[in-house]
């Protein structure tokens, strides 16, 4: 950052935060009294030497957001001010020693997203009290207004709402954005939107996971759980990794992937990387990269398993005892006859063969090159097939997740250590709920309806039929009734900007009576919101911070800094609510007025039960709440490595699906006697094929569209969180990687501002020229923050205005089956608020 833009930066936040910093003038210190009063004196503070690290507190917590992990921050902060963040270095451990870094406890070390969060605490971004829209909605104009005013209004229109479109008519879109705690959940199954609207009686939930609901189904039919994860060391144990879709130099799913994978690779262990991109992962592994076509993972898959069953490579054995329609020999006896996984590979079934060459002509991979992977994968013991997610993100994804979990097992690498049966990845399950538990811990609906057709169903209300917004059975009188959509709520959410086919969005939000959102930061979700309210971060509210999917330890989030602003926690602002719709104490029973509604006693409250009656008990710890909270952090020492159905393959204990045994030929899809009475709505096969998806290189649409957008998540940013750092925003640009045969061919050069449309919308940004990615494929990572211009052109290169909400039949997204077509344009790109933002923050600032 330049230093004009940096002072200007400096000075806004400390403007910002001043109500909070003036508290602590009373301590007298050279950095307080330099922002007591004027810019000035805040400049002083950019270059005055921090204070020393014994003129300051120092509170362990932990990072926060759904990333893929969960960190330790430490904030040395000065009054109420927090000054700089560190990380672990060995000495909140229970010995105490600093730099101590084992396999069996390393170290939680942040990245540099967590360790910028200081920036985020105090951006220009951060929204400081409830606001009132006042403008057209989108048009981004609001006025301040009074906690008592902004509540006062969504009472009463969620009642006006209730009165008149009955007990469907509020939509809860929240998401992870809080979750991975065990008290301020936000979370669209059971966090507290749920709850909050479940009591109320109004509520149509948002079932389909972005992340993965094509893994979900398939490791749901397959293995009976979506526990299918080993803890991540068990990777140090492997021969071969294969890294299918999946960038851990992005993305891990665990706390520590990355340092377990280089074990592993100190060990011995050889890695492959299945990607239309060579990912930073596969440099950092020294990976054998092998391009695909994307969405075509689920062909290439069928092609090495073929190369398997000639060869002869298979495990019987495993087959044999643990799977069900791998062969007509495993095929249940209801189903002789049927056609099996194999019937299916070797064309038996349907006549042709699903040879390396056949799998060739549709991902683009040589013949060559699948045999000698299939040849490495089935010969090499254990290895480790780790199928991500990303691929999944299809118009056909649970093919693909189906696909590597018959691979996995026909190869017999599951419930091995060193070997993987991920899927979902879900690794040690840790006790993770403080909420109460009665019968609205999860929340009461309505309606369920898929996540991101909630505009597809306000747009055509009433005409719609249920498999068209996937309505969930609900065995009741509401079954079947399609929801009428009149209010969203959104908490740790900034899904308008997240979900697919966003203009699509805006036409249908429209519609709406009322929209909330809850948020630290304004979003472009907000923009189109009616009232904003501040929500208190985490580092302004006590909670536990939890691992995400893997790593098995807790660390203590305690209140770091008083909530900023007027922002309220998330459990404060639904208590208030609660209460002033009539069931407060239903909804928060350890809140009354004694706490005068609420005070940190409450969420006290809450924790030392949950630890003391759920933690200690479940998991046989030693440690007593006191000095949990003392020491910020509690790591499990598991005897041995977490495998994944260890005991169903050493034991014989049965799979949780209706055979008991890993169902490849699944009896769930099996025995649906008809799918428009499902919420999938769509025939699924009950063995895993490839099928073709909506849109792809190979399809007729490819002639007026020529390139295939993937949209993976960023490293800079989690989604749209950390859009707005500045330290961060200088590592990175928001940008379109093109191969260079294709752009040469478009006349285009790196940094270049490019245009990128479909039917659907168009975005622009810069070019990446690079031959680290297959000729053919653009990738665009997600989460930018949306910025249309006056001809609703996306100037901030969003690809969710390009992506397609049709879901797979699954209820996947299909955020990765995008075509599009490019070209050099005038059209300047606008690659975030920061840039224009002191302008658009005076927006919302401004009291009319
Ligand atoms: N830094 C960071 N980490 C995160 C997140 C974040 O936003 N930022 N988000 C978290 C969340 S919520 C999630 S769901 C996970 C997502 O985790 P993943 O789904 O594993 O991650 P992605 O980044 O979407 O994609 C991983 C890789 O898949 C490749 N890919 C895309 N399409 C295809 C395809 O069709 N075939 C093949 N073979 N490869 C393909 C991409 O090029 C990319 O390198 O990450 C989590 N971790
Ligand atoms: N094209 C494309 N689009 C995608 C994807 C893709 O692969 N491609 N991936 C999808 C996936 S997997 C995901 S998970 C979604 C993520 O989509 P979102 O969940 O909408 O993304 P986040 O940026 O994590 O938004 C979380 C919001 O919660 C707020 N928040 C955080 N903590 C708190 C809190 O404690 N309280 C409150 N009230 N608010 C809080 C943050 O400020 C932020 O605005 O994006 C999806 N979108
Ligand atoms: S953003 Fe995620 S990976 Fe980075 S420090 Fe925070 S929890 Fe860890
Ligand atoms: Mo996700």
């Amino acid at each position: 950052m330049s230093e004009p833009n940096r002072l200007k930066f400096l000075e806004t936040s400390l403007n910002m935060s001043r109500r909070n910093f003036l508290k602590t003038t009373a301590a007298g210190t050279a950095a307080v009294g330099l922002i007591s009063t004027q810019s000035r004196e805040a400049q002083a503070f950019a270059y005055e030497p921090y204070p020393r690290d014994d003129q300051l507190t120092t509170v362990v917590t932990s990072c926060a957001h759904n990333c893929g992990s969960r960190h330790m921050l430490v904030a040395h902060k000065k009054g109420d001010v927090i000054v700089r963040l560190s990380t672990d270095d060995g000495r909140y451990q229970r010995d105490g020693s600093f730099g101590k870094d084992t396999e069996a406890e390393p170290q939680l070390r942040a990245c540099l997203r967590g360790r910028s969060y200081r920036l985020r605490l105090y951006s220009q971004e951060r929204l400081l009290h409830p606001m009132i829209r006042v403008g057209a909605r989108g048009e981004g104009k609001f006025r301040r207004a009074s906690w008592d005013e902004a509540l006062g209004l969504i009472a009463d229109r969620m009642q006006y709402i209730k009165y008149n479109y009955g007990p469907t008519a509020i939509l809860d879109q929240s998401y992870a954005g809080a979750s991975w705690s065990a008290f301020h959940k936000s979370d669209q199954i059971s966090g507290l939107v749920a709850r909050f609207l479940g009591i109320f009686g109004c509520r149509t939930t948002s079932w389909s996971v972005p992340s993965y609901q094509g893994t979900v189904f398939s490791s749901t039919m397959t293995f009976g759980t979506t526990e299918d994860g080993n803890e991540d060391d068990a990777f140090a144990y492997s021969k071969l990794i294969i890294m299918w879709g999946w960038n851990p130099a992005y993305t891990f799913h665990g706390g520590n992937t990355f340092y377990y994978m280089r074990l592993a690779k100190q060990r011995g262990c050889k890695f492959v990387v299945i990607d239309p991109q060579y990912t930073d992962a596969a440099a950092a592994y020294d990976a054998w990269w092998i391009p695909i076509r994307p969405n075509t993972d689920a062909a290439m898959m069928a092609g090495m398993a073929y190369h398997i069953f000639v060869n002869n490579w298979q495990d019987q054995l495993f087959i044999n005892r643990f799977t069900q329609g791998v062969d007509q020999g495993t095929m249940p006896m209801w189903a002789r006859g049927g056609e099996s996984f194999k019937d299916y590979i070797m064309g038996f079934s349907d006549g042709i063969p699903k040879t390396p060459e056949w799998a060739s002509e549709i991902c683009g991979v040589s013949a060559e090159d699948i045999k000698k992977l299939a040849q490495m994968y089935a010969l090499t013991k254990p290895a480790a097939l780790k199928a991500s997610w990303a691929p999944g993100r299809n118009a056909w994804g649970e093919q693909y997740n189906r696909m590597a979990a018959a691979l996995q097992s026909i190869t017999g690498n599951i419930g091995k250590l060193g070997g993987s049966s991920e899927g979902i990845g879900k690794g040690k399950h840790v006790e993770g709920s403080a909420l109460p538990m009665d019968k609205w811990s999860m929340g009461e609906y309505a309606a369920a309806i898929k996540s991101d057709r909630w505009a597809h169903c306000v747009l055509n209300y009433p005409n719609v039929q249920r498999e068209e917004i996937g309505l969930w059975p609900k065995f009741d009188g509401t079954d079947g009734r399609i929801p009428n959509i009149r209010a969203i709520f959104w908490h740790g959410s900034n899904w308008f900007n997240q979900l697919t086919n966003i203009n699509k969005e805006i036409q249908a939000i429209k519609r709406l009576d009322l929209v909330v959102c809850m948020d630290a930061t304004i979003t472009p979700s907000g923009l189109f919101a009616d009232v904003l309210l501040p929500s208190a971060t985490h580092f302004e509210r006590h909670d536990v911070g939890l691992p995400w999917y893997k790593g098995h330890y807790y660390i203590h989030r305690p209140k770091v800094i008083e909530p900023m602003g007027e922002s309220k926690t998330d459990w404060q602002i639904f208590t208030e609510l609660a209460y002033r719709l009539g069931y407060g104490p239903i909804f928060n029973p350890k809140a009354n007025r004694d706490y005068f509604f609420y005070n940190d006693a409450v969420d006290e409250a809450y924790l030392s039960e949950w630890w003391n009656t759920k933690v200690i008990p479940t998991h046989h710890i030693d440690m007593s709440w006191e000095e949990f909270k003392a020491r910020g952090v509690y790591k499990f020492i598991l005897p041995e490595p977490h495998v994944a159905f260890k005991e169903n393959v050493e034991q014989g204990k049965p799979w949780s699906t209706p055979s008991g045994k890993i169902e490849i030929f699944a009896t769930q899809i099996a025995t649906v006697p008809d799918f428009r009475r499902t919420q999938f709505g769509y025939y699924i096969p009950p063995i895993p094929k490839w099928v073709e998806p909506f849109e792809w290189l190979g399809s007729p649409k490819a002639q007026k569209y020529p390139f295939h957008m993937i949209t993976p998540h960023p490293r800079w940013r989690t989604h749209t969180i950390f859009n707005n750092i500045s330290w961060l925003r200088e590592t990175y640009d928001q940008e379109i990687t093109i191969n260079a045969a294709d752009a040469k061919q478009k006349g285009i050069k790196t940094g270049d501002t490019i245009e990128v449309w479909n039917d659907r919308g168009k975005i622009v940004l810069p070019a990446y020229v690079t031959e680290r990615c297959k000729p053919g494929v653009v990738v665009v990572h997600e989460g930018v923050w949306m910025d249309l211009d006056e001809n609703g052109i996306d100037r901030s290169g969003n690809p969710d205005f390009l992506t397609l909400d049709e879901p797979a039949p699954s209820g996947a997204f299909a955020y990765n089956t995008i075509l599009v077509d490019l070209k050099k344009s005038d059209l300047e790109h606008r690659p975030g608020w920061d840039k224009l933002a002191t302008a658009r923050s005076h927006v919302f600032r401004r009291e009319i």
